[in-house]
């Protein structure tokens, strides 16, 4: 039995990369799947067997995660692109995108791009506001910062995400040109392409993958608890201990010690802003 990935669809077949070997196999589903409800994602860790240039899956691994658009499995990170100049994203977007992320349970990874054409002072503002995250400062145009990020992507599975024109797509491309730079191309590159709505895998240089659609990201608060905001806002998180209440939700309570450290400095403004615009959301339904 071999171990893999399913990297996509094909026609009626499912794409799977082996673990081992450098080796795409399009695979039909066991029977059983067929009359389960079960179906396979992009994604997905799987079983299979194989005969001639053909395979079959036997089974799929519990999934880690799931995606809904694009919709993939056991995604490890959301790299949220942001820019700070053209567009200029505001930081109220940035932590709806961060905290909605951060409900699915993935790792988030900060990019900064554009900072060829930033302000120095805008980028240092942007280390500090977001210092809890993991975070890379880069430029797809000038490359900065990009051995960086795939770092951050090796041995995962990556989608990006993020508002429109911070240079998503640009960043894709960056990557896969450094993967066809050296030479490798994978197997299943030379199916030849055809029209998907399905997202698909794209194997790194290394180990890992990047999903090549990139990700939309609308959240609904509404779902959550008030007490749960915090789990979303990490350095806010780490403060309520020292509150006065066990509950302290930081926004009335007496002696709350996130409010200091909003006052003192010790928490960005604007994290403590969109923590409240998120935790008035989910009020009226608990
Ligand atoms: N100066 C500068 N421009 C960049 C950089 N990266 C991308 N751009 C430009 O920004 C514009 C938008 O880039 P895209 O990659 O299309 O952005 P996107 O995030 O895919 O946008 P959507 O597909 O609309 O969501 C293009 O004109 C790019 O050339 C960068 O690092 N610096
Ligand atoms: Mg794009
Ligand atoms: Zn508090």
């Amino acid at each position: 039995m071999r171990t893999g990935i399913v990297i996509k669809f094909h026609s009626n077949f499912v794409v799977v990369k082996d673990d081992e070997e450098d080796l795409s196999t399009l695979c039909t589903l066991r029977g059983r799947f067929k009359l389960s409800k079960i179906k396979p994602m992009v994604g997905d860790r799987v079983e299979y067997i194989t005969s001639q240039d053909r395979g079959r899956i036997e089974s799929i691994m519990p999934r880690t995660s799931v995606i809904q658009k694009p919709r993939v499995s056991n995604v490890d990170n959301v790299v949220v692109v942001v820019s700070r100049s053209k567009p200029y994203v505001q930081y109220s977007m940035i932590d709806r995108i961060v905290a909605g992320i951060s409900l699915s349970k993935v790792n988030v990874v900060l990019a900064l791009n554009k900072t060829d054409i930033t302000e120095q002072e805008e980028i240092e503002d942007f280390k500090r506001v977001y210092a809890p995250y993991r975070m890379v400062l880069m430029s797809t145009i000038t490359r900065k910062g990009l051995d960086l990020l795939e770092k951050e992507l090796e041995g995962h599975i990556s989608v990006f995400a993020g508002p429109s024109g911070v240079g998503k797509s640009s960043l894709l491309n960056s990557i896969l040109s450094l993967e066809l730079k050296t030479g490798r191309v994978s197997n299943a590159t030379n199916m030849g392409r055809h029209t998907t709505t399905s997202a698909s895998l794209l194997g790194l240089k290394g180990e890992g993958f990047v999903v090549d659609t990139p990700g939309y990201i609308t959240v609904e608060f509404g779902e959550i608890a008030p007490l749960q905001v915090q789990e979303l806002f990490p350095e806010i998180k780490a403060a309520s201990p020292m509150c006065l209440f066990d509950d302290c939700l930081h926004n009335e309570e007496p002696e709350c010690y996130v409010k200091e450290l909003v006052k003192s400095g010790g928490i960005p403004q604007s994290r403590y802003e969109s923590y409240l615009n998120i935790l008035k959301e989910t009020k009226k339904e608990w």
